[in-house]
């Protein structure tokens, strides 16, 4: 009967194993977009999929190595006429009538735009490029956002120009797949940059793109990280990151990779009272996994492999304010439980013998206390671990999870159990006859079920006087 109770116990956590353990959405919450007067990243919401609705389609992953090794050229060599493009940054670049009057399908006749300042263009064929320029005074740090018009694939670049040679080298880029937005950050020093954006698949002269250009002189240690390419990579190590979100596009892109399957831990602190953050979880293909609210701790079993968090901002940002990303993993899996008290209502707590061996004596709500072990004996920290027992009447199962603290221990409750049906009976020095039911209980952590010190317990009914 345990055996029954174990397969379909283990059928709910495996299907449990798979999704969050605590409070996170599965899917992602519709979001206008806008900020002060800019549509960004327009495309979130449509049947493309940016940001708000699922996923970044595979193919953007493993097109970053195909592309940046051949079309997409991490320099450039400008046409020996640069310096008197430089002379045009004053042109204006605004609408679609200028649009077509402009060659700045090379980086020769690149267009400016000015920070903080939107702009639009059009792509006439697959694979063209359009160029555009911006100047850099003082340190800071460039946000560049581009929107593709339609279903196309357009990618953006970011180069700087060397001026003793006339070289553009790129210092950053962003390539999602079809229909997606693109964004990137670059911390800048003094100088020109050339912003790219080129036709990775499609063309729409319909339709425009829009690219924005932004500058912070406010951010965090962790930029540029605006983008997966160019994640903070935080290994497999917990640790505790504290940034900010400095303009409302700043994205903050995180990578973490697990060596093993294991429980993660998220937590995204903010305390600021203005900005309203959001932590999503992608796995290595930048599929999304979910999403988590800020002041909110997650839990997900992950099995081994790369994944990227973002943190962003959906609707408004707090400059001044940090917030916090810690990410914990449990550092072995746990083998074992040892259970050292069980308290509980109805006046009969304790560890006894009603003939059928010691067994902790319960009623209707209870607390389990215990600590988790590793194989090797060792005390596991940040571990998932689920109590189930099964009562009599109806088998009903209950069950409840809690995760261990940094020296393994645990505390768990289930409340509300079914009275039992009292199918034993305990002469007790023949003064009165307890009747209970002897209950199995068991021990997950995760999917998987661990060894426990107990399997079963004294589930009291009644009594009545001999
Ligand atoms: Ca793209
Ligand atoms: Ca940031
Ligand atoms: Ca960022």
């Amino acid at each position: 009967m345990v055996r029954r109770i174990i397969v379909l116990l283990g059928t709910l956590f495996f299907l449990a194993g798979l999704t969050w353990a605590l409070p996170l959405h599965a899917a992602f919450s519709s979001d206008d977009g806008t900020a002060d007067g800019i549509k960004l990243k327009e495309l979130a919401d449509t049947d493309l999929g940016g940001i708000h609705t699922s996923t970044i389609p595979e193919a953007s992953a493993s097109k970053q190595n195909s592309k940046s090794t051949s079309e997409m050229e991490e320099k450039v060599v400008l046409h020996s006429s640069y310096n008197r493009m430089l002379s045009t940054i004053n042109a204006t670049y605004n609408n679609s009538v200028t649009a077509a009057t402009y060659d700045n399908t090379s980086p020769d006749g690149a267009v400016y735009i000015g920070p903080g300042t939107q702009t639009s263009g059009y792509i006439t064929t697959e694979g063209e490029s359009r160029w555009f320029l911006t100047y850099v005074d003082s340190p800071l740090k460039l946000t560049a956002l581009m929107n593709p018009g339609a279903a196309v694939d357009y990618d953006l670049s970011l180069y700087k120009l060397d001026e003793a040679t006339g070289t553009l080298n790129r210092v950053s880029y962003s390539q999602r797949g079809s229909g997606q937005y693109e964004q990137l950050s670059h911390v800048a020093g003094p100088g020109y940059y050339f912003v790219l954006v080129q036709s990775y698949v499609g063309s729409d002269t319909v339709n425009p793109f829009t690219l924005y250009l932004g500058v912070s002189d406010t951010y965090d240690a962790n930029e540029p990280d605006d983008n997966p390419w160019f994640a903070k990579n935080q290994g497999s190590t917990t640790f505790s990151s504290r940034q900010n979100i400095d303009n409302f596009l700043d994205e903050d892109w995180t990578k973490i990779s697990l060596p093993r399957s294991a429980p993660v831990r998220l937590l995204l602190n903010n305390t600021s009272a203005y900005g309203v953050y959001r932590l999503d979880l992608y796995d290595g293909n930048l599929g999304s996994l979910g999403y988590l609210d800020q002041n909110t701790q997650g839990q997900v079993q992950l099995p081994a492999g790369d994944y990227y968090i973002r943190v962003w901002a959906p609707s408004s940002f707090d400059l001044t304010t940090p917030y916090t990303l810690s990410v914990s993993y449990q550092a072995a899996d746990v083998a074992r439980v040892s259970i050292n008290n069980i308290t509980t209502d109805g006046g009969v707590q304790g560890f006894i013998d009603y003939g059928y061996g010691d067994k902790w004596r319960i009623k209707n709500n209870i607390t389990i206390s215990g600590r988790a072990f590793d194989a090797s004996g060792n005390p596991v920290a940040n571990a998932p671990v689920t109590a189930a027992l099964r009562v009599t009447i109806n088998q009903q199962i209950f069950q409840a999870s809690t995760t261990t603290d940094s020296l393994g221990y645990f505390s768990v409750s289930l409340n509300n159990l079914t009275p039992a049906a009292g199918n034993y009976s305990y002469y007790n020095n023949g003064l009165s006859i307890h009747y209970f039911d002897i209950i199995p209980i068991v021990f997950f952590s995760g999917d998987k079920q661990v060894t426990a010190n107990i399997n079963s317990l004294y589930h009291f009914a009644y009594q009545i006087r001999a």
